[in-house]
């Protein structure tokens, strides 16, 4: 029988008012223009349509399994003043899954920021890799990651401290991961110590503080103990440990590499990414100070620079080495992390330059799901036997395993690889392809013998067949890693009077927060061996003896390309407050504005009202919303008679920003005259004079601070 069933009698049908939205159903919006997401990939066989996602389809709200909803106010109640029902499929959906959104933040590096980009080849490097993203003009899709390291997720971005900045090359080869920092030396020569030097750094175990800071008693009680950490403890207190921007930083790969060539033969590199405009830090004060005005500093700089076009560029750069049995470069042994070869041996070549200009679509999907590996390689690079890369080698792997739920994350769009992935392994958790075939195994008949091997001419990565000299197996480092000393002083010595004193003022600072004396004495006999001046310094500021070196250590040949003080650099992207109120010429106001523009910087109208000035001129910040820390340089184009004014003045001054003014602005810069403080007879020659100064990145003539 078949038919119409014949309706039987049921509950009557309520009818649910329509719901007020504020407009007519439309499509998820689209992507801002300098938003980009991981491109599709191959791995999983996923449709065109993805990696959106089927979870942001069509224009009505609908539960996860894509039923319509009338209402997502209201739970489903017995009466309107009674218990919720446990019927309530869409209520549990909704706040279970809302209960699972956080997954744990990465134990280390977990405060960053990301974005993508371009990575294009010069063909330098064809001499000395097969690696085809190296290969000239081959441009390669790059997402990097931005990180402090011992701050949790929601911590300051300006802390003093070092940061990650690792690099996804999505080849056609497969990722390569290059999982570098900002510093060049590590603060150990065995991973095994790791967990020793991080939970020395992190927060003290019963109080929960201090966040994200070095200056306190267990991080300097391990350094203190443990020298192999001087020379990564002494870059963390130079400028180093307080970039002014991502944009503005130098990243390093830290170990020695082995590139392959295309006949087989190897070569010993370390890798360095050269920021186009320059590498610039903060200054302590100002450091401490964006801290509570602007947490988010570095990461809004970032993403701010992005969208307005001023597009951060690298050039990735690397130091070749021959691949000898020592595998020592000049007496320094390329295998312990803690010793950088100077440029002035051997000089940064540059293969290639990388462009970040797009901005993540969403911060969890890509900046907080990314996971890099530094055994990511690809044919024609390998790792040596540096004990700390060797141990890094399995950590990233196993942490990812917990922080993203289970082995499948390379199926994550953000880490497929964009290269054709064929790896038979099955299953897991969150498990997202639908593989084929009945075989995941070798060797195997039954799917035809698919996967097949590949030979080096079919583009397969083969370990280097390195010799591993005869020896006994022991818990030990080589004795060429003994040294602790000789190239924290020759950093030191190396680096322009004002750095050096800013690193004597950070010892100072951090050790003057520590509490227990010994430590601030142990530390002081470690700063002994290294430089007498900076030990006596230091030691005055804490109010102790200054102790007498009890190490011998030979004088290294200065290195200046350390400093990074003393040269000029582009100044685009940088941000000029003009402060201006309703008394201000407009015109001439237009012409500042203007003339910034002009220069690929960012002009930031400073009034003591927001909205416009003389209906012509748009005003980025109020006296009440600016705070010095925001601008590299302030423009004075009135003295507006407000207090607020006055501090942005002392601070600018005082953090060796240039200053400059026109016309009743004048007046603001009184009794201030100082290198780096201008008076200009208009907008045009005001802004002139600033861009100038801007070069050098701050006016260090000044007092230092
Ligand atoms: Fe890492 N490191 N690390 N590290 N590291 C991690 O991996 C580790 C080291 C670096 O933005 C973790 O996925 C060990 C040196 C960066 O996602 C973890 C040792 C250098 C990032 C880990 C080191 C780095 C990490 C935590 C000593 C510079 C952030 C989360 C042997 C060359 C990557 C994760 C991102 C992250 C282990 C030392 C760079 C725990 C055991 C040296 C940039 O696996």
């Amino acid at each position: 029988m078949s038919g119409e069933i014949p309706k039987v009698p049921g509950v009557p049908s309520t009818t649910t008012p329509p719901v007020d939205e504020p407009t007519s159903p439309v499509e998820p919006p689209a992507a801002k223009p300098d938003q980009a997401e991981p491109a599709v990939a191959t791995a999983t066989g996923t449709p065109a349509d993805l990696p959106r996602g089927r979870a942001q389809q069509g224009a009505y709200l609908t539960t996860a399994q894509g039923a319509r909803l009338t209402d997502t106010d209201h739970s489903l109640k017995a009466g309107r003043r009674g218990p919720i029902l446990l019927q309530d499929h869409h209520f549990r959906e909704k706040i279970t899954h809302f209960d699972h959104e956080r997954i744990p933040e990465r134990v280390v590096h977990a405060r960053g920021a990301g974005a993508h980009g371009v990575f294009r080849a010069n063909g330098a490097a064809s001499s000395i890799t097969r690696a085809q993203f190296l290969q000239k003009d081959v441009e390669t899709p790059v997402f990097v990651r931005f990180s402090t390291v011992l701050g949790s997720r929601g911590s300051a971005d300006a802390v003093r401290d070092t940061r990650g900045f690792a690099t996804k090359f999505y080849t056609e080869e497969g990722t390569f991961d290059l999982v570098g920092n900002n510093i060049p030396v590590f603060f150990i020569q065995d991973a095994i110590k790791f967990p020793d030097i991080i939970h020395a750094g992190k927060p003290h175990p019963d109080r929960e503080i201090p966040q994200a800071q070095s200056a306190h008693d267990t991080f300097w009680d391990f350094v203190s103990l443990h020298t192999e950490a001087t020379a990564h403890t002494m870059w963390n207190m130079s400028d180093r440990g307080i970039p002014r921007s991502y944009r503005t930083m130098e990243g390093f790969g830290v170990h020695t590499f082995r590139l392959v060539d295309a006949d087989g033969g190897t070569a010993l590199v370390k890798f360095h990414w050269k920021p186009r405009l320059g590498v610039h830090s903060l200054v302590w004060e100002e450091a401490q100070m964006v801290n509570g005005f602007d947490p988010d500093f570095h990461r809004r700089d970032l993403a701010d620079a992005i969208e307005a076009g001023a597009c951060p560029e690298w050039d990735l750069g690397v130091q070749v080495f021959p691949d000898t049995p020592e595998q020592t470069f000049e007496g320094i042994d390329l295998l312990d992390p803690t010793k950088i070869v100077p440029e002035e041996l051997a000089p940064v070549q540059i293969v290639g330059t990388m462009v970040l200009n797009a901005n993540p679509t969403n911060f969890f999907v890509e900046t907080e799901q990314v996971a890099f590996h530094p055994g990511h390689l690809v044919p024609g690079i390998d790792v040596t036997d540096d004990p700390l890369l060797q141990g890094r080698l399995f950590s990233y792997l196993d942490t990812q395993i917990t922080r993203l739920g289970g082995p499948n994350f390379a199926q994550i769009p953000i880490n497929r690889p964009h290269a054709p992935v064929n790896d038979m392994f099955r299953d897991g958790f969150h498990q997202h392809a639908v593989h084929t075939g009945v075989a995941p195994y070798k060797p195997n008949s039954l799917d035809a013998g698919c996967p097949f091997m590949a030979a080096v001419t079919e583009g397969a990565f083969v370990d280097t067949p390195v010799q591993v000299p005869a020896a006994q197996k022991e818990r030990e480092v080589s004795r060429t890693f003994d040294d602790h000393y000789s190239q924290v002083r020759q950093f030191y010595r190396s680096l322009t009077p004002i750095e050096r004193a800013h690193i004597a003022h950070a010892y100072t600072f951090e050790l003057g927060k520590c509490y227990e004396q010994s430590i601030k004495e142990r530390q002081l006999q470690i700063l002994a061996n290294v430089d007498t001046e900076l030990c006596e310094t230091v030691a005055a500021g804490l109010g102790l003896p200054a102790p007498k070196a009890t190490v011998e250590v030979p004088d290294l040949p200065s290195s200046p390309a350390l400093a990074q003080v003393g040269k000029e650099w582009p100044v685009q992207g940088r941000l000029i407050g003009i402060v201006a109120d309703d008394t201000t010429d407009v015109d001439q106001l237009l012409e500042a504005v203007q003339a910034i523009d002009a220069a690929d910087c960012v002009p930031l109208v400073i009034a003591p009202h927001g909205g416009m000035l003389g209906g012509a001129v748009p005003i980025s910040r109020t006296f009440l919303t600016a705070r010095s820390i925001e601008f590299d340089a302030v423009i004075l184009a009135s003295a507006a008679p407000d207090a607020r004014v006055g501090i942005l003045v002392d601070e600018t001054f005082r953090h060796h920003k240039a200053l400059a003014a026109w016309g009743a602005g004048a007046k603001a810069l009184e009794g201030r005259e100082a290198p780096g403080v201008v008076v200009a007879d208009g907008p045009q020659a005001a802004v002139g004079q600033i861009l100038e100064l801007l070069r050098t990145h701050r006016v260090w003539e000044r007092n230092a601070v």
